[in-house]
């Protein structure tokens, strides 16, 4: 018997609907390749820890200084995870205390800017994220965010990489409070210390939301943001491979007193303290050798996935990655061009249903609506955690492209392809077992 069978069998005794649909989740993570770059499969112990009794407790405040009694334990575990979280990333202070990214980001703006205040972010439709600047959005509804864009001219070495002259002169042009560096699709190395020399010429403060590379920096294989970023956000469950949260991370105390008192009370009521003690968790995993061995393996199974894709004749932006994402441009392997079937929203239909799980994306200039785009964006960090390596990777390019290939041909031929390469993934899947054991960590037995 082992934790995850009595985890099992106390909900289904309970709750048997609710069980079923866990089970259900837990058997589609076993028997499906998880390629969403924002996904992974957090540890049995990150797991089990956010289901403990530390959820029963309100914290409202910080370690010392709460608003509750009966904290002494909460005090510990948030201690825990705070030095923990500065060893990983060499930085001064750490706020562990975000519900999410998203929030994490609406704290910094809120404890360093003004409503209508200036900052300057990427252009969203080159990969940014809906925090920094989407006009519905607290970041675009309540601040004023001007767009730098990616390198727009075909011929240049950096085709579709950070623009930092574009960079420069959008600063110089609107003056901004903040300049925000850090993306959610974008595949190349940040150079955080030229942000920096931007930020310093024309005054503003450095944010880097390193959300997507979190993992990689903490393992040491993406040059850190510090100590270029004057604040530094990120959520804990993608490449970092924590529980679902975030963290704000700075140098200067003054700025960490801001953002604490922006997100608690100015943003939060009480902490999720399971939550904080399963970041203490999984950030103990991230300062072992072992992880640093997987973060390397992440890009090397990117570029693996990258150069075989190339390879069957996909177009990869900028050419290729440099780190865990990379997005494939559609268009180029559809006969008719931006014209045909191949969109980003058919081909993640398609490949979900053959058992391979992505998310559509805009490229850059997409001409294609949001909602239809013509790419994909797919990462390695979940399917790295199941132990795949550059050679299930070549696998993995090869199944994309007999569905994507078939999807083309006919409805007949698809749903052929589709049955015979769902059957290999399953068969694939198979091979390479979760870490959380044969049933997701809740349902086994
Ligand atoms: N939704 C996340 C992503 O997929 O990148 C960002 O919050």
């Amino acid at each position: 018997m082992t934790i995850h069978d009595d985890i099992a069998a106390l909900i289904r005794s309970q709750d048997p609907e609710a069980a079923a649909i866990i089970e259900a989740e837990a058997e589609r993570q076993e028997s499906t390749i998880e390629l969403i770059a924002s996904e992974n499969h957090a540890s049995p112990a990150v797991m089990h820890a956010a289901g403990t009794c530390m959820t029963n407790k309100y914290a409202e405040g910080y370690p010392g200084r709460r608003y509750y009694g009966g904290c002494e334990h909460h005090d510990r575990i948030e201690t825990l995870a705070q030095e923990r979280a500065k060893q990983m990333f060499g930085c001064a202070f750490a706020n562990v205390q975000p519900h999410s990214g998203a929030q994490a980001n609406a704290a910094v703006f809120m404890a360093l800017m003004e409503p209508g205040d200036t900052y300057a972010s990427l252009v969203l439709a080159d990969g940014g994220h809906l925090s920094h600047g989407l006009p519905i959005n607290f970041s675009g509804h309540y601040y004023n965010p001007v767009h730098y864009p990616l390198v727009r001219d075909k011929s240049s070495a950096d085709f579709e990489r950070i623009d930092y002259d574009a960079v420069r002169e959008v600063c110089l042009e609107h003056k901004p409070k903040m300049l925000l560096t850090g993306y959610s699709a974008y595949p190349r190395t940040i150079d955080f210390a030229r942000f920096r020399a931007i930020a310093d010429e024309v005054g503003a403060l450095l944010m880097a939301d390193v959300a997507h590379i979190s993992g990689l920096i903490a393992g040491g294989q993406h040059p850190s943001p510090f100590p270029h970023a004057h604040v530094v956000t990120t959520t804990t469950h993608k490449s970092l491979r924590g529980p679902r949260g975030g963290l704000i991370l700075t140098n200067d105390e003054d700025i960490h007193k801001k953002c604490a008192r922006a997100l608690f009370p100015g943003m939060q009521g009480g902490p999720l303290m399971h939550i904080i003690a399963a970041k203490a968790v999984a950030f103990g995993e991230a300062l072992t050798d072992e992880y640093k061995a997987y973060q390397e393996k992440i890009i090397a199974n990117a570029d693996a996935l990258a150069k075989a894709l190339i390879e069957h004749g996909f177009r990869i932006t900028s050419g290729g990655t440099d780190n865990h994402v990379m997005l494939v441009d559609l268009s180029a392997k559809d006969p008719k061009g931006f014209e045909g079937e191949l969109t980003g929203k058919a081909a993640e239909k398609w490949l979900e249903d053959a058992g391979i799980v992505c998310n559509k994306n805009g490229i850059p200039e997409d001409p294609r609506k949001p909602m239809v785009t013509s790419g994909i964006r797919l990462g390695t960090p979940a399917t790295t955690t199941r132990g795949f390596g550059a050679s299930e990777m070549k696998l993995v390019a090869g199944f994309i492209d007999r569905v994507l290939t078939a999807g083309l041909t006919g409805e007949e031929e698809l749903a052929r392809v589709t049955g015979q390469v769902r059957d290999e993934v399953r068969e694939l899947c198979g091979r390479f077992p979760l870490p959380h054991g044969e049933a997701g960590g809740v349902a086994a037995g």
